[in-house]
C-alpha cells in the first residue's frame, strides 16, 4: 500500500458536484482508499485569468496501483465524466492531478511526481497543508507547511464549504 495525494479541480458547471462525483468515481475503484479529504475551497484562477473561479481540494488515498497506473485511473475518470481538453490551463469540468506518491520521484514524459507546480501553487498548498502539514517534499526537502510558509501568497484562496460538510455532502 502507497500513501497518494490528489488535487482536484474544477470551474465548470456545478463544481461542487463535478468533485463529488470525482471521489465516488474514486471510491468505486477497489485498489483506492480514500484517508483523508480537505476542505472546498474557492480559489482565483491561476494561470489563465479570464476564467471562473474553481473549486479546489485535496485528498489523501492509500493505494495499490503504482503511480502510472493511478495516473490512468484519474484520466480515466475525467474521460468518463466528460472532460474536453479545451487548452492547457483552460476552464475544466474536472481536474485530477497526482500529487505526491509516498517519496517517490517519477520523471516520464506523460507524468511528473512530485507535481512539478506543487509549490508554486496556494490552492494545491492550503488544502495539502490542512489535512497533511508534515508530508515532506521529497526533491525539495521541506515539508508542505514550509512551502506554504515560503510561498507567503496564499490571498485568492478562501475557504467554501468545511471539512465536515464536504464529508458529508
Ligand atoms: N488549474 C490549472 C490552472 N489554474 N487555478 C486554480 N485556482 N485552480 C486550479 O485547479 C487551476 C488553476 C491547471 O490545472
Ligand atoms: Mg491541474
Ligand atoms: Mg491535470
Amino acid at each position: 500500500m502507497a500513501i497518494a495525494f490528489i488535487g482536484l479541480g474544477s470551474n465548470l458547471g456545478i463544481r461542487q458536484v463535478q468533485i463529488q462525483d470525482a471521489l465516488d468515481h474514486l471510491q468505486q475503484d477497489r485498489k483506492v482508499k480514500i484517508l483523508r479529504r480537505s476542505s472546498l475551497y474557492e480559489t482565483e484562477p491561476v494561470g489563465f485569468r479570464d476564467q471562473p473561479p474553481f473549486l479546489n481540494a485535496v485528498i489523501e488515498i492509500s493505494t495499490q496501483h503504482s503511480p502510472q497506473r493511478l495516473l490512468a485511473c484519474l484520466q480515466s475518470i475525467e474521460r468518463r465524466m466528460g472532460r474536453q481538453r479545451i487548452f492547457p490551463w483552460g476552464p475544466r469540468l474536472i481536474d485530477l492531478d497526482l500529487l505526491l506518491y509516498e517519496d517517490q520521484l517519477v520523471n516520464q514524459p506523460d507524468l511528473i511526481v512530485p507535481h512539478p507546480e506543487l509549490a508554486k501553487r496556494a490552492f494545491v498548498l492550503v488544502p495539502l497543508v490542512e489535512i497533511a502539514p508534515s508530508t515532506v517534499h521529497p526533491l525539495l526537502d521541506k515539508t508542505v507547511a514550509e512551502l506554504l510558509a515560503c510561498l507567503g501568497d496564499a490571498t485568492g484562496i478562501r475557504r467554501y464549504r468545511s471539512r465536515e460538510k464536504f464529508k458529508h455532502g
